[in-house]
């Protein structure tokens, strides 16, 4: 058996992080065989031709097979797991509007080309900017695949909270649990210190510095992305690829007992986010589905700075509900 994956954007610089990890079992596990389908723009196909001919040199034992298209109703035929990364990156100049606009016009019909032929047990995880609106587009225009099924990724967010956290307090990452991001794959997530823990001590009394959550820890991770563009005159490429397939891999074979991991899933009302948005939450998985995690702390300090993101998130809503897009 294998598991058919499609991804998008294979020629970017994602994609060229991603596919190997992919391809040598890293999403999946070391049982479970792979043929990769890509879909790029026309004008990038050669070079995820260049990128294929990389991975067929690898020599990888799970990969089974690999196919290159530029239309998305062929790349998601028959796909189990989708990974949407390519999108319309912000241009200068360019509105708000606008870019929701170009953004739909690509995860609009490729919502529709999923609902058309995916594989009945398809997951999508939606990395491409701005992701967690992105993924309301292709969710809204997927009729017939439930809506729990489509996904964006603020895992790379959960990830830089955990280790920036590890760094401040001395700790080892693996002594670092219970890490939630909530809201949008934004500058203005909230990466919450009442429920993680450090050594099974909450994490907000072993840091013991609420200055330097809110003014320093905050600020910092939300906009790590920036910081890493000055420093490597590009984003954040190889981080994200690993958060993508953290992502999946934790969603196909579930989260540690008593552990969770951040998701950006269709709000079901929980912690009294608007229904229907796709926001991050602290969820467990289990047998292919997740579930936001329930009855956590959120004083006023987390209260205010998740109405916030998810405000954004509304506003992102409106805004694509009006060019019809939702
Ligand atoms: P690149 O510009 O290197 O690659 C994007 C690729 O997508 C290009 O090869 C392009 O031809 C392709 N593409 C464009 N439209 C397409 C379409 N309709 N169908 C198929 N392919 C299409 O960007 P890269 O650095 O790889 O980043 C990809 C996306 O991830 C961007 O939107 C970026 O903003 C987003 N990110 C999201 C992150 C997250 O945590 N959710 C973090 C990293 C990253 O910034």
């Amino acid at each position: 058996m294998s598991t058919n994956v499609t991804v998008t954007g294979a020629a970017g610089q994602i994609g060229y992080a991603l596919l190997f990890r992919i391809a040598s079992g890293q999403l999946l596990g070391p049982d479970t065989k792979v043929r990769l389908k890509l879909l790029e723009i026309p004008q990038a196909v050669k070079a995820a031709e260049g990128t294929a001919l990389e991975l067929f040199d690898s020599a990888f034992e799970l990969l089974e097979d690999i196919d290159i298209y530029d239309d998305p109703t062929k790349a998601f035929e028959g796909t189990n797991i989708a990974l949407l990364v390519g999108a319309r990156p912000r241009t200068k100049g360019m509105e708000r509007a606008d870019l929701l606009e170009a953004n739909g016009g690509i995860f609009k019909p490729q919502g529709e080309a999923i609902a058309a032929g995916a594989a009945n047990d398809i997951k999508v995880l939606v990395v491409g900017n701005p992701a967690n609106t992105n993924a309301l587009i292709a969710q809204s225009n997927a009729d017939g695949v439930p809506a729990a099924r489509f996904t964006a990724m603020t895992r790379l967010d959960h990830n830089r909270a955990i280790a920036q956290l590890a760094q401040k307090t001395g700790a080892a990452v693996s002594d670092i649990t219970n890490m939630a991001i909530w809201g949008n794959h934004s500058p203005s997530m909230y990466p919450d210190l009442f429920n993680a823990k450090v050594k099974g001590e909450r994490a907000w009394d072993a840091v013991g510095d609420e200055n330097w959550v809110a003014n320093e820890y905050i600020p910092r991770v939300g906009k790590r992305g920036a910081e890493i563009i000055e420093a490597r005159g590009a984003s954040s490429a190889a981080s994200a690829a690993s958060a993508a397939v953290d992502h999946v891999y934790d969603w196909v074979n579930g989260t540690a007992e008593g552990d969770w991991v951040s998701m950006a899933v269709p709000s079901d009302g929980s912690y009294d986010v608007p229904e229907g948005i796709i926001t991050s939450f602290p969820v467990t998985t289990s047998g292919g589905e997740w579930k936001i995690v329930q009855g956590l702390d959120v004083p006023e300090f987390s209260r205010e700075r998740i109405n916030n993101t998810v405000n954004e998130l509304q506003e992102e809503r409106a805004a694509v509900a009006k060019l019809g897009l939702v």
